[in-house]
């Protein structure tokens, strides 16, 4: 079955403003996001030109954040596609399982931080789109 990219938005993470003008703060505590942490990993340095992603994941969750810069992520259900512009260190994307994605057009100086659900399997990754659309009709 198709997963609804309509209940998948940009999340909120909370910022504190330092009121003497020492600068911003982020918090992600547990109860913004729906997993426990298992691996943290980053990219960074990316071309301006490089598509990163390109697979869906069957059971991992992961949560990004441009931590600095901007990129898009287009999202894939197997059916329609969504495109949403990580730019704020202050907003997150939660991507469920099952879910196709591209990262593209990364700013120079972009970190795109992934906060996931599990360890590295390789065994998780759907890396080919016909395969992708297989386990979508499931
Ligand atoms: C995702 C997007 C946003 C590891 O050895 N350990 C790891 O934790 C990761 C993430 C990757 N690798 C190895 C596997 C490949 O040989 O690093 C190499 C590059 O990985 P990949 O081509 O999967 O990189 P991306 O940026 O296309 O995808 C990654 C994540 O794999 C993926 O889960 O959603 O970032």
């Amino acid at each position: 079955s198709y997963i609804n990219l309509k209940n998948i938005e940009l999340r909120d993470i909370p910022k504190i403003i330092a009121q003497d003008g020492r600068g911003n703060l982020s918090v992600i505590e547990k109860d913004l996001i729906p997993y426990d942490i298992k691996r943290v990993y980053y990219l960074y340095d990316v071309p301006s030109d490089s598509i990163r992603g390109g697979h869906a994941h069957k059971e991992l969750q992961q949560f990004l954040i441009a931590l600095s810069g901007s990129f898009d992520v287009v999202l894939d259900n197997g059916k329609e596609r969504k495109t949403f512009t990580l730019n704020r260190p202050n907003k997150g994307l939660l991507i469920p399982c099952g879910i196709w994605r591209e990262l593209e057009n990364f700013s120079a100086g972009a970190v795109c931080l992934s906060l996931v659900s599990e360890v590295y399997d390789e065994e998780d990754y759907i890396r080919d789109y016909d395969d992708f659309k297989l386990y979508c009709k499931d």
